[in-house]
């Protein structure tokens, strides 16, 4: 299906709002002002952003270690994420789930995880659990190209497929597992090719074109909401920044650590140009929503920054297991 208007310029605000948080989180990181690990997902804005526009709130997202695009594309609250980088009392987990933990059960984002592969059994729980309630909700468990190579990629498929589960498998395909090239950890080019070991509709798409990925998730969403069972869908997208911040990338030509320089792969500006050129968008109204974007951002570091820590105390509560 072809987004409407509304809904791409509701993916471009989010694509912009995810440029501009790890940006603002790549600084801060620098800087030395967030504690802990931090990987950006900077080149994936159009597969996080358009993937989400096909979802209800009430649908549920799983993601990685590598989740800030994710979770602001399904609507978490951007000052809530920030001061959960910042690990300030008023982050979403109350700042102790840092950036590889965030959750936002208030838009159906169930968590990012730090652990390869944990996020298939969760997803899986998360579609079974709809379908024996008898909602319509669709969950989607994002992972990368070297998760799909973890047990719970083939138990989860597995799983989904012969229970006709509403779950989307959402293969961000970066061409990376940290160092490790695609061709070096998987004989298969296309992760989406494993769907048919599976008996699963298997689709691959450049995830730098919004409108393409959006046209994929689409068609997988209304299966899935149908009760026809899960999806594999691929989108190949390129990974900025190194694997996490600081990284120095030795193992990466200089070439393929500036990929970001060349504007014709960079999906923000292929977007806008796709949308200017099909006088969906004005240069104006680009420009001012890009400053909002910014401004909320700001506004979202501030928030963070003047919020407390968390009291010592607090290490005690949210736990499952009865205190001492
Ligand atoms: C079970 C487990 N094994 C290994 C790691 C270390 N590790 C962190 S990220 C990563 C690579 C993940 O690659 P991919 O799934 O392609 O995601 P990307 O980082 O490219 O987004 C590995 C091996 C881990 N966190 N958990």
């Amino acid at each position: 299906m072809v987004p409407s208007k509304k809904v791409c310029l509701a993916i471009l605000e989010r694509m912009l709002a995810i440029r501009h948080f790890e940006g603002r989180v790549a600084e801060l990181y620098g800087a030395g002002r967030l504690p802990g690990f931090v990987h950006l997902s900077l080149g994936g804005e159009a597969a996080a952003a358009a993937v989400c526009a096909c979802l209800r709130v009430d649908d549920h997202i799983i993601s990685t270690h590598r989740g800030h695009g994710h979770s602001i594309a399904k609507g978490a609250d951007l000052k809530g994420m920030m001061a959960e980088l910042f690990g300030k009392s008023t982050g979403l987990c109350k700042g102790k789930g840092g950036s590889m933990h965030i959750a936002d059960a208030r838009v159906g984002m169930l968590g990012a995880n730090g652990i390869v592969g944990a996020g298939f059994p969760i997803a899986v729980g998360a579609g079974f659990s709809a379908q024996y309630r008898g909602t319509d909700q669709v969950t989607v468990c994002f992972f990368g190209d070297g998760a799909s190579n973890h047990s719970t990629f083939h138990e989860g498929l597995n799983l989904a497929s012969i229970w006709s589960l509403p779950v989307i498998f959402l293969c961000e395909n970066n061409g990376w597992a940290i160092s490790i090239r695609q061709s070096e950890h998987q004989r298969v080019e296309n992760v989406a090719d494993r769907a048919s070991a599976y008996g699963v509709p298997g689709a691959s798409v450049d995830g730098g074109d919004a409108i393409a990925v959006y046209e994929a998730m689409s068609e997988a969403v209304r299966r899935a909401r149908r009760g026809k069972g899960p999806s594999l869908v691929e989108c190949r997208i390129e990974r900025w920044r190194g694997h996490f911040e600081g990284d120095p990338q030795a193992y990466r030509s200089k070439k393929e650590n500036e990929v970001w320089r060349d504007k014709s792969r960079d999906p923000l500006e292929r977007f806008k140009k796709t949308l200017l050129g099909r006088k969906l968008l004005t240069a104006a109204q680009f420009d001012q929503m890009e400053e909002e974007v910014r401004a909320r951002i700001e506004e979202a570091v501030r928030f963070a920054e003047e919020s407390p820590l968390p009291a010592a105390e607090a290490a005690l509560e949210d736990l499952y297991a009865p205190r001492p």
